[in-house]
């Protein structure tokens, strides 16, 4: 079998955009700080976050920052989004720095964007998604800040996008997909509300999307893809049914999306590499305690150390 790449991936995620071994280049434009959480977790995992400048890192991150509303933009300049102002949490969050935020500020960002019928918005343009419930629920649980919204109403909302085939969707009677399972089963994970599901049906949807070349596809009918060994992988271990998969065979598929010269992992084998994928990829084999990377959080997305507090 071929093996985990880990020195390259190392070397590529330094090195993206400016092909120079800086932090710079890892939170530089178009990868903005979505693109800096999936890089600097990868880092984590492999055990080479010492790589970077935390002090860089978190005064770049704080630069995000709104303060007339408490939300963190994507980028210098950028509007606020729950989207970014997750990364932003979780990247203080992995250099344990998240006194450097006034939690009570952002906490009220994030509970402002709840829906009376429980929901989220993205922000103030009013998208409405489970995504966005997930980002909320992660964000307030790593702050400590739960009691500022609705948790009830939240999981309520949740509950009402299940799908009668154990999925769920990106609202109510939304199609079932991996992406967003993830997320209503991260958010009912953290909520301490999985009795609201039926593992078993639930397991057996997500089990299905092995392909027989080994990956895993988001839903019925699509080819595989490395970031489902994320989505999927992830869910069926809060549900406990991960053992319904041959992790052999996953392994395998991700070990061949590998770039093996330059580093970096591609959503399919021989495509072009991207950060999102070597993360996906990286994090799939710590899921399945792949030897020698740290072991991630299933539902915070987050090395288990970082996410022990
Ligand atoms: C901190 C882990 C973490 C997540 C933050 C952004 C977010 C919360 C979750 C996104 C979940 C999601 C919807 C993922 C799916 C992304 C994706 C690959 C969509 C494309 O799906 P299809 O079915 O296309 O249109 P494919 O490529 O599968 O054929
Ligand atoms: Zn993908």
């Amino acid at each position: 079998m071929d093996e985990l790449e880990s020195d390259k991936h190392v070397k590529y995620i330094l090195s993206i955009e400016k092909k120079k071994d800086d932090v710079e280049a890892l939170l530089m434009e178009h990868l903005r700080i979505n693109g800096a959480y999936w890089g600097l977790t990868t880092l984590d995992i492999l055990h080479k976050i010492s790589a970077v400048d935390p002090e860089e890192v978190i005064s770049w991150v704080m630069k995000c920052y709104h303060e007339d509303c408490g939300g963190f933009g994507g980028n210098i300049g950028h509007d606020p989004h729950l989207l970014y102002t997750l990364s932003a949490v979780q990247i203080l969050a992995l250099f344990d720095r998240i006194d450097v935020l006034d939690a009570e500020k952002v906490s009220i960002y994030v509970a402002g964007l709840q829906n009376e019928d429980g929901s989220f918005s993205g922000d103030m343009w009013g998208e409405i998604d489970t995504r966005f419930s997930y980002c909320a629920i992660c964000c307030l649980s790593i702050l400590h800040c739960l009691n500022k919204i609705n948790v009830e109403k939240a999981v309520n909302y949740i509950v009402s996008c299940k799908n009668l085939d154990g999925g769920f969707g990106c609202t109510p009677g939304g199609e079932s997909h991996a992406g967003q399972i993830f997320c209503c089963i991260g958010a009912l994970a953290i909520t301490g509300s999985l009795h609201h599901v039926d593992r078993d049906l639930l397991g057996w949807w997500l089990c299905e999307r092995q392909c027989k070349n080994g990956g895993l596809n988001g839903r019925p009918e699509k080819d595989a893809d490395v970031c489902y060994s994320w989505w999927v992988l992830s869910s069926l271990i809060m549900i406990d049914r991960v053992h319904w998969i041959d992790k052999d065979k996953l392994t395998r598929f991700i070990l061949n999306c590998q770039d093996k010269e330059n580093g970096g992992i591609s959503d399919k084998p021989n495509y072009a590499v991207d950060v999102f994928h070597t993360y996906f990829g990286v994090a799939g084999l710590s899921l399945m305690e792949y030897p020698g990377l740290k072991s991630i959080d299933p539902a915070y997305a987050l090395p288990v150390d970082v996410a022990d507090w």
